[in-house]
């Protein structure tokens, strides 16, 4: 019988699974659930050591023989320094040496509480990676518990060796034995390109599933993914979704699965859930994407990840490619070559077939709209020149570009590494300083106001174009679902404002060009999106607050309905 204590739980089983069998025990009683969990379970070996200086040590003979990683245990206060000497060596020696330290809960740390020290991240410099462990109350935390023991594990097995930390706090009571077994914890296996990589047993994975799901996350332009991509897009059940800022040429990717999700109802959403998800690539803005793959997670998810960090956004990696995205990808075409093509009522045609709704209906519904950012958005997309460089915005400005498709050979960019709105004007200007290509940027007016700065040198004046949507504050927050019950909303949260521009753009040098309606954005445009001389310019469009709001809830209200 096991402990209470799901942090320990899931250690214990996650070390099985990550093929961690030796354990090196020091006495104590903040450590004895831990010493129990490992004593208790038939699968580990345990030995017991009272001085920690020379059980570490001890460990590190018994890893360099075994030729395995091996844990070291102990409770808290100076035991753990006392791992210190063993910890050098290892991280020097390159020994995978887990050390696993007993912990009070964070509260009572300096609080005169006995046995108490400052442990977490204690031997930063001398480990390969340390983590802290939450105590499990709920599911997020049971996720972040999980996240962080297979983060610490994976770390023992990357190409570099040495030691690692995990420290877990532990409330009172300590003894409570009630667990009758230890749970299937959710295990993130770790696969290294080079000499071992078996492509074969993707291959076996990929025939074992049949819904597939290829999700791309931003990618600066120039990657080199499009011909792997194409080729498992024309397997039967495999889709591929990716936004404007995963800048892939895939004829059959869908970019509109925000919308596709939006349109259909809760109960449906089950089925575009995949068996078998794929990810590569940076972050993705559609917070309707999360929610499906978060609710239904795929029971089989390989993230392809070169640096072998965990980025686990939809919660459920259960694979990490440590590979560059296109070798693996071409592998796997390659190795896949000859699969039958799509049915009728396959996964991919469902998804194909709603995307087809879901655009057909936003079409429709974007043709008569009222004057607003959106339909401001519209115009300019239309009119974007082919070949040039787009530059979005956070927060409304990316999300409302991803309703329009994009001319050919558009580079798209955006700051969604932090989705700052602190320097995307000096982004943009830099992009535009190298003069490799015409450079667009649309903008919200806080954003601009924000890092109006960036235009503070001489490189703002090289044809950077600048599409400047003033709603008169931070729109976003009067878009989504919630700020509107706080009477704090239009002066300190979307920080409502009547500014123009136009002073500080012209003082700036800058062309400047302004809209009130369609028709004078109409004519705007036309100088706007001319690129016969390098004027650097911005084009003010004025749009109303309330009329922006309706248009973007009334789309989606459109798109629910059957
Ligand atoms: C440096 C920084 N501060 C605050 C935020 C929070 N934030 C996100 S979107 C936003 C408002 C953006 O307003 P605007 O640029 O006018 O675009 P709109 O939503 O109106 O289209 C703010 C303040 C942030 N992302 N970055």
């Amino acid at each position: 019988v096991f402990p209470d204590k799901k942090n320990i739980l899931q250690l214990a089983s996650l070390m099985l699974q990550h093929g961690i069998r030796h354990v090196v025990l020091s006495p104590g009683s903040r450590n004895a659930p831990l010493i129990h969990t490992f004593v208790e379970h038939p699968d580990f070996e345990c030995y017991t050591i009272v001085d920690e200086r020379s059980a570490g040590f001890f460990a590190i003979g018994l890893s360099l023989s075994l030729k395995e990683p091996v844990a070291v245990c102990c409770t808290s206060g100076t035991a753990l320094l006392n791992y210190g000497p063993a910890i050098a060596e290892a991280f020097y020696q390159q020994v995978p040496l887990l050390v696993i330290s007993a912990d009070r809960p964070a509260a009572w740390i300096g609080q005169q509480d006995g046995q108490t020290i400052p442990q977490n991240g204690i031997f930063d410099p001398i480990t390969r990676k340390s983590v802290q462990l939450p105590e499990v109350t709920d599911k997020q935390e049971e996720w972040h518990c999980n996240r962080l023991i297979n983060e610490a594990l994976l770390s023992l097995a990357l190409p570099t060796k040495g030691p690692v930390h995990i420290n877990v706090p532990l409330s009172e009571p300590l003894y409570n034995f009630t667990v009758g077994q230890l749970p299937e914890a959710r295990c993130i296996r770790p696969y290294f390109s080079g000499q071992k990589f078996n492509i074969q047993l993707f291959v076996d994975q990929w025939h074992a599933t049949k819904r597939r799901l290829v999700v791309v996350g931003q990618l600066a332009p120039g990657h080199s993914l499009n011909n792997a991509l194409c080729r498992l897009a024309a397997y039967s059940d495999t889709v591929i979704i990716a936004e404007h800022i995963g800048n892939l040429d895939v004829p059959a990717a869908i970019g509109n699965f925000d919308t596709l999700l939006g349109s259909v109802t809760d109960d449906e959403w089950a089925a575009y859930a995949p068996d078998l998800l794929v990810t590569l690539g940076g972050h993705i803005t559609s917070k309707r994407l999360k929610q499906l793959l978060r609710k239904h997670p795929a029971a089989c998810h390989w993230d392809i990840r070169p640096d072998a960090t965990v980025k686990d956004t939809f919660q459920s990696i259960t694979g990490l490619i440590c590979a560059e995205p296109a070798d693996f990808l071409n592998s796997l075409s390659e190795a896949l070559a000859g699969e039958d093509n799509m049915s009728c009522d396959s996964y991919a045609s469902l998804w194909h077939k709603q995307s087809e709704i879901a655009e057909t209906k936003t079409g429709d519904y974007l043709q008569s709209l009222p004057f607003s950012d959106i339909a401001a958005i519209r115009l300019f997309m239309n009119r974007l020149p082919q070949n040039t460089a787009l530059h979005l915005s956070n927060s409304s400005p990316i999300r409302n570009a991803q309703l329009f498709g994009l001319p050919p050979r558009i580079e798209v960019y955006s700051n969604r590494g932090t989705n700052g709105i602190d320097g995307v004007v000096s982004t943009a200007v830099g992009s535009a300083a190298t003069r490799k290509k015409p450079v667009f940027l649309m903008i919200g007016d806080l954003s601009f106001f924000y890092d109006i700065n960036g235009l503070w040198n001489e490189y703002a004046a090289r044809g950077l174009r600048i599409l400047l949507l003033n709603n008169g504050g931070g729109n976003m927050f009067r878009l989504i679902n919630g700020p509107e019950q706080s009477p704090a909303l239009e002066h300190y949260i979307a920080c409502a404002h009547s500014q123009s521009a136009k002073e500080r753009v012209t003082a700036f040098g800058l062309h400047y060009l302004s809209a009130t309606d369609t028709e004078e954005l109409h004519q705007a445009l036309e100088r706007f999106c001319d690129l016969s001389d390098d004027t650097s310019m911005v084009l003010e469009v004025f749009t109303q607050a309330e009329i922006n709001t309706q248009v973007f809830r009334h789309l989606f209200e459109t798109l629910k309905e059957r």
